[in-house]
C-alpha cells in the first residue's frame, strides 16, 4: 500500500498533541484501505512533555509514529529540512507527504479533499484561507490586517502570482514532486529556517514550473491551546530576505531544466 506521511513541525504543544494525534489515528483508520498514514514529527527543541506525550499516545493508539529531535531550536525551516531529509530515503514514487501544523488548526477532513485534487494531477495542494470559500475566524482584526497585508505585499514583493496563500503549512506533496525539489535544491529542500521557508517552497515549486492547486480552509485559531509561537517582526525580515535569493534559486532551476533538455 502507498504510504500517505504526515510531517508536522512541533515546539512546545504539549497542550495540543493527543488531540492532535487523536485526529490522526481516526484519519487513519479512516483511510486504511488507501494509505498506510505514518506521522513524523520534528520536535525542534521543545522544553515541555511533547515528545512522550506523543509517544504514549501513538503508543495507546497504534499510530504509525517516528519522532526526530531537535536538541535545541532552529525554527521551522529547520525542522521542516530535517524531515524532508528524512524521508527522502523512505519515499516510494506513489507516496504523498502532507505538512500541517501541531496545533490542531489544520483542518484533518481537509485531507480527503486535498487527496481528490492530488488525483486530479496537481503536483502540490494548499489548504487556503485567502481563498473564496476559506476565512480566518476567531483571531484579533489587528493579526487578520497583519496577515492579509503581509500575504498580498509577499506576493507581489516576490512575484508570485496565480495562488491565493502562500504561507500556510497546510499543503499536500506529490513524491516525485517532492523527488524534483530535493535533485535541485539538496534533500531538506528549504534553507530558510524560520517561517519564511514555507514562502521558500512556494517560490522554488513555481520555478520548477510545477503544478499547485489550492482548498479553501477556514482557520480557526480558537481551538489552540497557548499562544502562536510565531514572532512576527522576525518572520517579516525573513520575507524580505527572500528577495535576495530568488535569482540563485531561479538559476538552479533552469540549469535543472537545461539538463533535461540537454
Ligand atoms: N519545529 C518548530 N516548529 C515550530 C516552531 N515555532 C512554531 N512551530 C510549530 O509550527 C506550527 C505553527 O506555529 P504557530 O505557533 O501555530 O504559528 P501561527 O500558526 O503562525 O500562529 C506549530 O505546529 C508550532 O508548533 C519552531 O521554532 N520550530
Ligand atoms: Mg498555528
Amino acid at each position: 500500500m502507498n504510504k500517505l506521511f504526515v510531517l508536522i513541525p512541533i515546539l512546545n504543544e504539549a497542550g495540543n498533541i493527543v488531540r492532535l494525534l487523536d485526529g490522526l489515528r481516526n484519519l487513519s483508520t479512516e483511510l486504511q484501505n488507501k494509505w498506510d498514514v505514518q506521522v513524523v514529527l520534528v520536535d525542534d527543541g521543545s522544553r515541555d512533555q511533547t515528545s512522550s506525550l506523543a509517544q504514549q499516545t501513538a503508543k495507546d493508539t497504534g499510530l504509525r509514529l517516528t519522532v526526530l529531535k531537535h536538541e535545541t531550536n532552529h525554527g521551522p525551516g529547520k525542522a521542516f529540512a530535517t524531515g524532508f531529509s528524512h524521508l527522502a530515503t523512505a519515499l516510494g514514487k506513489d507516496d504523498l507527504v502532507v505538512t500541517m501544523e501541531g496545533d490542531n488548526t489544520s483542518r484533518l477532513e481537509l485531507v480527503k479533499q486535498m487527496l481528490v485534487r492530488m488525483n486530479e494531477g496537481y503536483d502540490f495542494v494548499l489548504a487556503s484561507p485567502y481563498m473564496y470559500g476559506g476565512k480566518i475566524i476567531n483571531t484579533s482584526a489587528y493579526r487578520i490586517f497583519l496577515s492579509s497585508v503581509a500575504n498580498l505585499f509577499i506576493k507581489e514583493f516576490l512575484g508570485i502570482h496565480g495562488i491565493l496563500t502562500v504561507s500556510s503549512f497546510f499543503r499536500l506533496y506529490r513524491s516525485t514532486a517532492l523527488r524534483r525539489l530535493q535533485d535541485v535544491y539538496g534533500s531538506g529542500i528549504v534553507e530558510r529556517t524560520g517561517f519564511e521557508c514555507m514562502v521558500e517552497m512556494i517560490m522554488k515549486i513555481m520555478y520548477l514550473q510545477m503544478t499547485i492547486s489550492e482548498v479553501p480552509m477556514i482557520l480557526d485559531t480558537h481551538v489552540r491551546v497557548g499562544k502562536s509561537r510565531m514572532k512576527i517582526m522576525k518572520t517579516i525580515r525573513g520575507y524580505f530576505n527572500l528577495w535576495f535569493y530568488r535569482k540563485r534559486w531561479l538559476e538552479m532551476a533552469a540549469r535543472q531544466k537545461k539538463g533535461l533538455l540537454e
